[in-house]
């Protein structure tokens, strides 16, 4: 007989619905894993859902023979306009594996090295916004947010987004913005309603069109003008066939995939840079051993930004990986059973087929079994020390539906932490902020301050 999966306790109407912050569910689901363990389901009207966070429970969930990535309620919404593309897509959808077949190599090692003077162009022109600050305190998750969403739009599909010569957003980021936190709500609320509400859901579908409209022109204008030397996603996605089926990926999956990297590949990036300076802030010895490393590739680079090698910057990617243990921006993936029958996981707890798993990061990230009595401390050196059990790391999430984007990320964060420590000397405004999250689709510091001071004078 199967065992018992731990529940909080129910309400009558809401079932476990109270037990969560909207605002924050994040740290909800986290203190209920510091209660009831690292298995325990919630009901909410219209839902069962079942968290784990141990290494041995994730473990088995990883194992792609018997359980696959599931689209959690918000990314059913997210359908309504990022469609079939990559991240939303159904596992048994065609354009999946097409695409999937299509853009692995545009994401691999040699095309992401190809972008690092894309990416180069808009780090210069964030630091150089830095320098016009003058010791002023700015927002560090503002800052990297136009970073990652100007590097997306260029080295994707050499749009400029020019985030760094306004003060407001582009519209473009405006609609996104817009429509992905109007998907957090319609996800919480019954269909009918979404319906009902119609002012909003006119709204709703006019940003959709937008997004679309701006997602097309650009793909129109690329045929009518093609550039063989952009070196982008999108040249990628207009020109490389199938390998299996021979064919091309649609102007309609194009679109999708446009809408994808820019929902996917900027929120994340931006937040794991803002948590790595924080961490780096408040740990001026990992800070000295970094700005090391930063100093010296930029020396071994004859001071070239573009011959720098990233790939020498490991003590920088150890940094990266601990803050991204500490703090998943993408804090949950969520997955189910394959077979009908259902699947039994250790302890006894039975799954059925269906049934949505969600995997969490932000604990399993601190197993004790795994990652000792200080996994609370940020220290970037255990991931240089040695090699740790299978799926206990998953920030990229897994398998087949893990992250495509992941190198490009890697390469833009590392280039990104070497180049403002190598030209900054930063400091927290507030030099008693501790941190607080902020969370939307993804998870940020919220009220995180900066000061940066140029170490080397004006240039
Ligand atoms: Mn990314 C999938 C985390 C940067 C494009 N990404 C995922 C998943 C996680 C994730 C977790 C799995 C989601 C799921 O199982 O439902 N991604 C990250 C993190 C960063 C990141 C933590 C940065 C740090 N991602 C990027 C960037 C891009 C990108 C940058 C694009 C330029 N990610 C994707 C796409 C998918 C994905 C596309 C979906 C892949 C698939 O299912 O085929």
């Amino acid at each position: 007989h199967h065992k018992h999966i731990p529940q909080p306790k129910e309400t009558l109407l809401l079932g476990n619905l109270p037990d969560i912050d909207p605002t924050l569910s994040l740290l909800s689901l986290v203190r209920l894993a510091v209660i009831h363990g690292p298995i325990y389901q919630l009901k909410v009207p219209g839902n069962l859902i079942v968290i784990v966070s141990s290494q041995e429970l994730v473990h088995e969930v990883c194992d792609e023979k018997r359980f696959e990535k599931l689209l959690s309620a918000p990314l059913v919404q997210v359908r309504n306009f990022a469609g079939d593309g990559l991240f939303t897509a159904y596992n048994d959808e065609k354009n999946w594996a097409i695409a999937h077949r299509v853009l692995v190599p545009a994401f691999g090692p040699l095309a992401i090295k190809k972008m690092q003077s894309g990416m180069m162009d808009i780090i210069t022109q964030m630091l150089m916004s830095w320098e016009h600050y003058a010791g002023e305190p700015f927002e560090a998750a503002d800052q990297f947010t136009r970073l990652t969403f100007d590097t997306i739009g260029w080295c994707a599909f050499k749009y400029r987004f020019n985030s760094f010569h306004t003060t407001g957003v582009h519209p473009f980021i405006d609609v996104m913005v817009k429509l992905l936190s109007e998907s957090g709500q319609r996800a919480r609320r019954p269909g009918l309603l979404n319906k009902i509400k119609f002012r909003s859901d006119a709204e709703y579908q006019s940003d959709i069109t937008k997004l679309h409209g701006m997602c097309d022109a650009i793909v129109a204008a690329r045929r009518v003008s093609p550039d063989p030397e952009a070196h982008d996603l999108l040249n990628n996605m207009i020109n490389d066939r199938d390998p299996t089926t021979g064919e091309h990926l649609s102007d309609e999956n194009i679109r999708y995939q446009m809408v994808t990297f820019l929902i996917a590949g900027h929120e994340t990036t931006s937040g794991l840079l803002s948590f790595t300076t924080y961490y780096l802030l408040k740990n001026p010895r990992v800070l000295v051993k970094a700005r090391e490393e930063a100093d010296r590739a930029v020396h071994e680079a004859g001071g070239n930004l573009l011959a720098v090698n990233a790939s020498k910057l490991t003590y920088i990617d150890a940094v990266l990986k601990e803050a991204l243990r500490l703090h998943s921006t993408a804090p949950l993936f969520t997955v189910t059973a394959k077979s009908p029958k259902g699947e039994v996981l250790p302890g006894g707890y039975f799954m059925k087929q269906g049934q949505s798993i969600g995997v969490l990061l932000h604990q399993l990230h601190r197993d004790p079994k795994v990652w000792g009595a200080d996994a609370e401390e940020f220290r970037p050196e255990r991931f240089l020390e040695g090699t740790y059990p299978p799926d206990s790391f998953k920030p990229f999430g897994n398998g087949a539906r893990a992250c495509i984007g992941r190198l490009f990320a890697i390469q833009e964060a590392l280039l990104t932490v070497a180049l403002m420590l190598h030209r900054f000397d930063l400091e927290m405004a507030d030099p008693t902020y501790d941190l607080h999250l902020k969370q939307t689709l993804t998870i940020k510091p919220l009220d995180f301050k900066i000061v940066a001071r140029p170490r080397f004078g004006r240039s």
